[in-house]
């Protein structure tokens, strides 16, 4: 049996490495044992109480939530969530399955044609040709002098180092702001604005209610369990997505969805999918067909005004513009009245049902809560702007328990704020004067393969320069992006393409050049736990040594920084124990000041646990927009008026055909009735996974519970799969005139007649990479989506929304090489 590797011994000796210029308190004199140190800790200190039973683990942390990890012989064996996560998951423990996967990215790698051609070779061979295994010296120098050559030759606007996405916690490690750092010191870079996430929610919400609001606390939980009393989850899925946060989760929402259902308050969830939360729940089930929201609120506000449910005095105090929406709904400016039943014709919810839900939402306590799948959408902006719209009317907004929100399901908005110290993390440094305008994230297919091209942006216009270097880190743009065909073909634009990635991902295979980068389990770092009550510090220990020569994003871009001339202005000059000292000494100073008093960061560091924040009395009890409606006047909101804009004046002015001045139904780009539904007739919805981050863990045993067939899952109703003699655990086709993919049936009641739903975040894998429009053996979604802005206005990404057919795949499957490493690649290890 091998020795266990001490926990405490690594985390000590760590620390004494990285830290010998920081020496710590002259009571760590070695002899105390990690528990003995934290109880006499938390004896002094209440605040960094032994939460834990100690089982012995480093403690460490990710997205999934906060564990405690065994560690033998330098491998990492375990996972386990921390004593008083109150919602821990399955995720966790895949953490030793992330750092022993099989597809590590081992090596610097570097494409044949690149290598020997220069920037810019046989890019038409991207994700196909031949890799070769280079020392990091010779990468280091490669990217460099690439940088060096595209800042020289065509300026700051031909580097596009936006690299959105979830990378993995850590305040040090946090490969994006390390990028970004690099790119300002080398002399700028393209970046981007907005997300993928909420990309036309978070631009629409601030002319309405004067913040990007997606993003803001919520009422508290407390109030919405006390006062709600009918709350609906308008296509929001919040057992799942409160499994992962931005941050390490607090966890507390599922706390408070599972509060609500055992008080008996009643849940009704709108969604063209039973979906987990509902089941979970036990919420009552409205299928409206996809993409048709805007229409069904507009049924709902109709039936509002024209049975005086409505709150007239709210509206006239709190909102602007209803009178030109009011006759938009009663049909004066279209000669269309916004009825039930003209919404009926549209969501396929019968009249009835719509007129028995504005009622009851009217007659009592009702807090909307919305997810932004929908808004992930052609007129995305519709939906939110309408959902708040009908909020306003009930008259509830700032109530306890009352109103909308739209962050109940995601990082646990509405968990209480503690009060104590916040972590600032890594800063990405400065951007050199006239550095690049970002372009809007979601149009960077676009970007690349129409440089010159101008298009519109929140009243604004944007240019896109032409890009000849993508730096990709912590994202993985070929899963996150829609049309991956399409990206693809704009794909081979760029020069060159450098990824540092800890995987083989599709993105990583389609690049020029692939540094390998550390999990987080690597490296030591620090983040905090709950990304809106703050409670939490948690120390993230590094577990195993970098696996192969995988460094640490942080020392990748040193190097290319120190290539540069510009490592000093990297680094600050110091080590990464320096600054997790720094960061923790930062926070401690604002905890003081909060009156929480806290060990200093040896002591925290080598105690291996964790701080927890207390949560003051008035922080719990907490109703957004409550000031609002105490003093309009004194506490106004960040619209031109102050107000709530139902029409909002600003957005009209821009006259978008596409976002007028009030919430309206325009029908979508693709849908059951577009021109495209006879031969595409299903609707694809792409919700977020249950047992995975996108395509993050999908390389691990949980895969196990949802592929079908060794392949992504697709949710089709009886009827549709009936018809084509479909049945569950078969493998399926499912195309349009964008792409195929191959997923494995899974034939239900719980998805809506004429919608099917692949999640997103499959790998990408194409049967024969020199074919355009190749049938992706494994389901990545993306391969069906369309890539258009969901308006002019914010230009969010359109990933909800496809046209599709399906039938039963005949013949011999292709194989799924998804997770494999490259050939190529598999020869040098
Ligand atoms: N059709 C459709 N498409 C969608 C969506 C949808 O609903 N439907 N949702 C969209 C949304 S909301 C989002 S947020 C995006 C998510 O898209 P992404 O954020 O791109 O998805 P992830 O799978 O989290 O990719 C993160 C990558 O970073 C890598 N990584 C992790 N840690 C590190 C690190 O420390 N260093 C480095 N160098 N790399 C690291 C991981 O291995 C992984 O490959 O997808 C979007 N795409
Ligand atoms: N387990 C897990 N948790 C996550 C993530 C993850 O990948 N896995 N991702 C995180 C991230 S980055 C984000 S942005 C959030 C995403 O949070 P959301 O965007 O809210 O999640 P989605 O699953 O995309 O969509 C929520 C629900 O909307 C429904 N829906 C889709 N289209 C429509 C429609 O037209 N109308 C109606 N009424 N409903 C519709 C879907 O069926 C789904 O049940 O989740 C976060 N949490
Ligand atoms: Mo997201």
């Amino acid at each position: 049996m091998a020795k266990a590797f001490s926990a405490a011994g690594v985390s000590r000796r760590r620390f004494l490495y990285g830290c010998g210029a920081l020496a710590g308190a002259s009571w760590l004199g070695g002899q105390w044992s990690r528990s003995a140190l934290a109880q006499a800790v938390s004896q002094a200190l209440p605040q960094f109480s032994a939460l834990r039973a100690a089982s012995g683990g480093l403690l460490s942390a990710a997205h999934w939530g906060a564990f405690e990890a065994t560690v033998e012989d330098g491998r990492m064996l375990d996972a386990r969530p921390v004593g008083d996560d109150p919602a821990p998951n399955e995720l966790i423990g895949m953490a030793p399955h992330q750092v022993h996967a099989g597809n590590r990215v081992r090596y610097p790698m570097v494409r044949k044609s690149w290598l020997e051609g220069g920037p810019g070779s046989r890019t038409e061979l991207r994700g196909r040709d031949q890799w070769v295994r280079v020392s990091w010296e010779q990468a280091t120098r490669l990217v460099g002098d690439e940088i060096i050559r595209v800042q020289q030759e065509h300026g700051p606007q031909a580097i596009y180092a936006g690299s959105y996405g979830w990378k993995s916690v850590g305040m040090l490690h946090n490969c994006q702001a390390l990028l970004k750092r690099l790119m300002n010191l080398a002399g700028g870079f393209l970046g981007y604005t907005g997300d993928y996430s909420t990309g036309a929610a978070q631009v629409i919400m601030p002319h309405v209610v004067g913040s990007i609001e997606v993003y803001e606390q919520q009422t508290t939980w407390p109030e919405v369990i006390e006062h709600s009393q009918l709350v609906v989850l308008w296509g929001c899925n919040p057992m799942v997505t409160l499994r992962n946060s931005w941050n390490v989760p607090d966890h507390v929402g599922p706390g408070g969805f599972m509060a609500l259902r055992q008080k008996g308050t009643r849940m009704i969830c709108i969604d063209p999918v039973h979906n987990e939360s509902a089941r979970e729940l036990d919420a009552e089930w409205l299928a409206p067909r996809p993409y048709t929201d805007c229409a069904l609120l507009l049924g709902i506000a109709q039936t509002l005004l024209a049975e005086k449910l409505y709150n007239a005095g709210f509206v006239h105090d709190y909102t602007v513009g209803f009178d030109r929406f009011a006759a938009y709904l009663t049909g004066e400016t279209d000669r269309q009245v916004k009825d039930a039943d003209w919404a009926a014709d549209i969501c396929g919810l019968p009249a009835d049902t719509i007129r028995q839900l504005a009622r009851d939402m009217a007659r009592q306590r009702t807090m909307i809560m919305s997810g932004w799948g929908m808004q992930r959408q052609h007129h995305g902006e519709q939906q939110h702007w309408a959902l708040v719209t009908v909020a306003a009317m009930l008259g509830q907004i700032g109530l306890p328990g009352g109103g909308f929100g739209l962050s109940y399901h995601y990082s646990s908005g509405g968990s209480p704020i503690a009060r104590g110290g916040v972590l600032a993390g890594m800063s990405a440094g400065v951007a050199p004067a006239g550095a690049p305008r970002p372009i809007p994230v979601a149009r960077i297919a676009d970007c690349l393969a129409n440089p010159g091209k101008t298009i519109d942006h929140n009243g604004g216009k944007v240019t896109y320069p032409e890009v000849k270097m993508v730096y990709v880190a912590g994202g993985n743009t070929l899963q996150q992006h829609q049309d991956i065909n399409n990206l693809i073909t704009a794909w081979r634009r760029p020069q060159t393409i450098v990824v540092n990635e800890p995987y083989w991902t599709a993105t990583a295979k389609y690049a020029d050049i692939v540094l390998p980068a550390t999990t987080s389990y690597e490296r030591n770092d620090l983040d905090m736990g709950g990304d809106y009550s703050q409670r939490y510090v948690f120390p993230m220990h590094q577990c195993v040594p970098p696996q192969f020569e995988a460094r640490n994003d942080f020392d990748i871009f040193r190097a290319l920084a120190a290539h540069l001339g510009r490592e000093q202005a990297f680094t600050d000059g110091k080590s990464e124990m320096q600054w997790l000292a720094g960061m923790y000494d930062a926070m401690q100073k604002q905890a003081a000041v909060n009156n929480v008093a806290l060990p200093s960061f040896e002591v925290f560091w080598q105690s291996n646990n964790y701080v927890c924040f207390p949560i003051p009395d008035a922080s719990r009890r907490w109703v957004r927009f409550a000031d609002y409606r105490e003093d309009p006047l004194l506490n106004p909101l960040g619209t031109p008026s102050g107000k709530i804009e139902i029409y909002s004046a600003t957005v009209a002015a821009m006259g978008y055909d596409d976002c007028p001045g009030h919430p309206t139904w325009m029908p979508p780009h693709e849908w059951y009735r577009g021109p495209e539904a006879e031969r595409f007739p299903l609707s694809l919805t792409s919700g977020h996974p249950i047992n995975r981050l996108h395509s993050q863990l999908d390389n691990t045993p949980l895969r196990d519970k949802y592929a079908v067939a060794d392949r992504e899952a697709i949710l089709i109703n009886h009827l549709d799969a009936g018809r084509r003699g479909i049945n569950s655990g078969d493998l399926v086709r499912a195309w349009n005139d964008r792409g195929q993919v191959l997923a494995g049936a899974v034939v239900s009641g719980d998805i809506r007649p004429g919608v099917v739903r692949i999640s997103e975040g499959a790998w990408y894998d194409a049967a024969d990479a020199a074919q355009p429009g190749a049938l992706c053996t494994n389901g990545s979604v993306n391969c069906l989506t369309f890539d258009i802005g969901s308006s002019r206005l914010a230009q969010g990404n359109c990933g909800q929304m496809a046209q599709v057919n399906i039938e039963k795949y005949q013949g011999v499957p292709p194989a799924n090489h998804a997770y494999d490493l490259p050939a190529s690649a598999d020869r040098t290890i």
